[in-house]
């Protein structure tokens, strides 16, 4: 087990070769990320984890969204391209957006799923077609989570790295454990469960913990209370996603992504107060926080 700090980070995870950018390059340097997000509702869900990925320094983001809620949201994200998937016509999302995403995640360096869509009438097949049919590096996050937690143990290998990011209470779905439980064994549970599904684990919650399928476990010493707050952990799997789109491992992009997040997040405390903190905060103090 590995307490991460900033030493660590620059020396095994090369985090100064990320935050320093080559002069001759382009957008198309730095990858291409799509991020499924958001539902009616739940727009600001969408908003915060398409911030989170565009503050990683990736260099395009496509947000597939209801198209209902696509219509509302033009403009509210200027830097974001935004994909409306065929929805009921109210912003909620159905099976039938499953053609439209595979299509669009089509050339993507990385692919998010979950903050913000609700569960809805054959989600759990939609989630089941896209963990089997979408090739490259896949984070999953809250209402994805949720819609695979009952048949996770029948979903067969990726052979991409997929990043899974479950706050305790859809860690115990997925586990199949009571909250209690995973909270008392945070480090052999999060161990156990990304060696056996061959996935990258970002256990969250105060000391955020991040598996590895190989069954390294890190310690995140980052971030504060003042996070217990809706919104902040859309921001993480945004974060998250933007990082593997440009090329990170998944074992880089989780501890730096948690590192940064959680660094932000103390920030934004110092300058708000723990009480008062707000999510978009955080996305604020993203750029500070790489420096
Ligand atoms: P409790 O309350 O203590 O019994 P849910 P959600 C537990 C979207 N959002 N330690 C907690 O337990 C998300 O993206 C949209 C211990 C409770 O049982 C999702 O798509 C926003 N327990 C959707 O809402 C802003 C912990 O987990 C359960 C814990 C639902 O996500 C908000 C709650 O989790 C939100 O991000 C901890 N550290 N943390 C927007 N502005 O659009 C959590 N629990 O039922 O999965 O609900 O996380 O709010
Ligand atoms: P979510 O519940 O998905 O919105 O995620 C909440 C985010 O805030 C995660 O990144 C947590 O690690 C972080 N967080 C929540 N509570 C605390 C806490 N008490 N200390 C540190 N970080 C926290
Ligand atoms: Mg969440």
């Amino acid at each position: 087990t590995f307490l991460l700090n900033a030493d660590f980070l620059k020396k095994r995870m090369q985090i100064a070769s990320l935050v320093a950018r080559q002069p001759s390059t382009h957008k198309g340097s730095y990858g291409h990320a799509l991020m499924i997000a958001g539902s009616q509702g739940m727009s600001g869900a969408g908003l915060l984890c398409a911030g989170g990925a565009l503050r990683s320094g990736c260099g395009l983001l496509t947000w597939a969204l209801p198209e209902a809620l696509a219509r509302q949201m033009t403009g509210h994200l200027p830097e974001a391209m935004l994909v409306g998937a065929p929805d009921d016509g109210s912003g909620n999302w159905t099976e039938g957006a499953r053609d439209t995403l595979l299509a669009v995640s089509i050339g993507k360096t990385s692919i998010g799923i979950g903050p913000g869509i609700g569960q809805f009438p054959g989600g759990q097949q939609l989630l089941k077609d896209i963990w089997e049919s979408v090739g490259g590096p896949l984070v999953i996050d809250a209402d994805g989570l949720n819609l695979l937690a009952r048949d996770f143990k029948q979903l067969p290998k990726r052979n991409s790295s997929t990043v899974l990011t479950p706050h305790p209470g859809e860690m115990a779905r997925l586990a199949q454990l009571p909250i209690q439980a995973i909270q008392e064994n945070r480090i052999l549970i999060a161990r156990t469960f990304a060696v056996e599904h061959q996935v990258t684990l970002i256990l969250k919650g105060a000391h955020t913990l991040i598996a590895t399928p190989e069954g390294e476990v890190f310690v995140n010493p980052t971030g504060n209370p003042g996070m217990a707050t809706g919104g902040t952990g859309d921001i993480l799997a945004g974060l998250v996603t933007g990082l593997l789109a440009q090329g990170l491992n998944a074992t880089q992009a989780a501890c730096i992504g948690a590192y940064i997040h959680g660094y932000a997040g103390d920030l934004a405390a110092h300058e708000k107060g723990m009480n008062s903190l707000l999510a978009g905060d955080i996305l604020d103090k993203i750029g500070q926080a790489f420096q």
